[in-house]
């Protein structure tokens, strides 16, 4: 066999780092919209490595749900320190569920002019060096949506995932993807680049999903209006500070969904 190329996917030393993209590549406008809820303790390391970036067209989005942790208050300080023009905060009344906070957030960036616009969360689940690559990829290709993908060759799961957990986000996988038809192979990930014009003939403001359900639902969305969906491999973290905020209603919320797509898509 030969060796195993030191660029290959799987090797640490390409997840770390961030590419380097061209000049005019880099200056796409594009803005990360990042839910918070109760991420105090993510939301600084979060902001300092996507400003970090070389990328001099991003900007971040933090959409908190008035957080009782402060973490709106944290988001302020940022966009204070960074400028309104890097950093922008969206505060919404109460915690409504991580699809609604995505759609309003993605519906401002959108309305700001961004070009693209990347779902992220805070807790340290989606890797920020990654995000020079999609986008390059999506300028590469002219995808509509470019998924920060677990289940393509490549992808790789936190170690800290027991083998319970990764069948269950297998089978929620196929699950979705059967019943809707699709061969995306991550349809249920949250690290996705979505082109402005795919989302503007998404209709966010028509979005269905409260919780989780919200990223099967805008991916099958963008594949009934024929825009092209790539993959592109990503190593996901497990959070390891804060809590998850999944809960009954958002997974029966997330079983029902599919069923609802495809009924209506009838
Ligand atoms: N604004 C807002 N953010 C949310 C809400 N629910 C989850 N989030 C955020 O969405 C991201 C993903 O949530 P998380 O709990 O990590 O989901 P998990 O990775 O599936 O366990 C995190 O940044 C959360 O803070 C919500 O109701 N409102
Ligand atoms: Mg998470």
């Amino acid at each position: 066999m030969p060796p195993k190329p030191a660029d290959s996917p799987r090797s640490p030393r390409t997840a770390d780092r961030a590419l380097a993209l061209p000049d005019t590549w880099a200056a796409t406008p594009l803005t990360v919209v990042m839910p918070t809820y109760n991420e105090a303790g993510n939301l600084p390391g979060m902001a300092d490595a996507l400003m970090g970036l070389q990328l001099a067209g991003l900007r971040l989005l933090v959409v908190d749900d008035s957080s009782p942790d402060g973490t709106g208050d944290i988001a302020e300080e940022y966009a204070r320190r960074f400028g309104a023009d890097r950093i922008g905060v969206l505060h919404r009344a109460g915690k409504e569920g991580l699809g609604r906070a995505y759609a309003a957030g993605m519906s401002r960036a959108v309305a700001e002019g961004a070009r693209y616009v990347l779902q992220m969360d805070a807790d340290g689940s989606h890797p920020v060096a990654k995000v020079p690559q999609m986008l390059g990829v999506a300028l590469a290709t002219g995808a509509g949506v470019t998924i920060g993908s677990r289940y393509v060759q490549g992808g790789t799961l936190s170690d800290a995932w027991g083998a319970h957990r990764r069948l269950l986000s297998r089978w929620a996988n196929a699950y979705a993807g059967t019943i809707l038809g699709t061969r995306v192979r991550d349809i249920t990930g949250g690290f996705n680049l979505w082109r402005e014009d795919t989302l503007r003939a998404i209709d966010l403001a028509s979005v269905d999903s409260a919780g989780y359900s919200f990223q099967v639902e805008m991916k099958y969305r963008a594949l009934r209006r024929g825009h092209g969906i790539v993959e592109v491999p990503i190593h996901f973290e497990d959070r390891t500070v804060g809590e998850s905020k999944m809960n009954l209603m958002v997974q029966l919320e997330s079983v029902a969904m599919p069923w609802k797509l495809r009924a209506r898509a009838r």
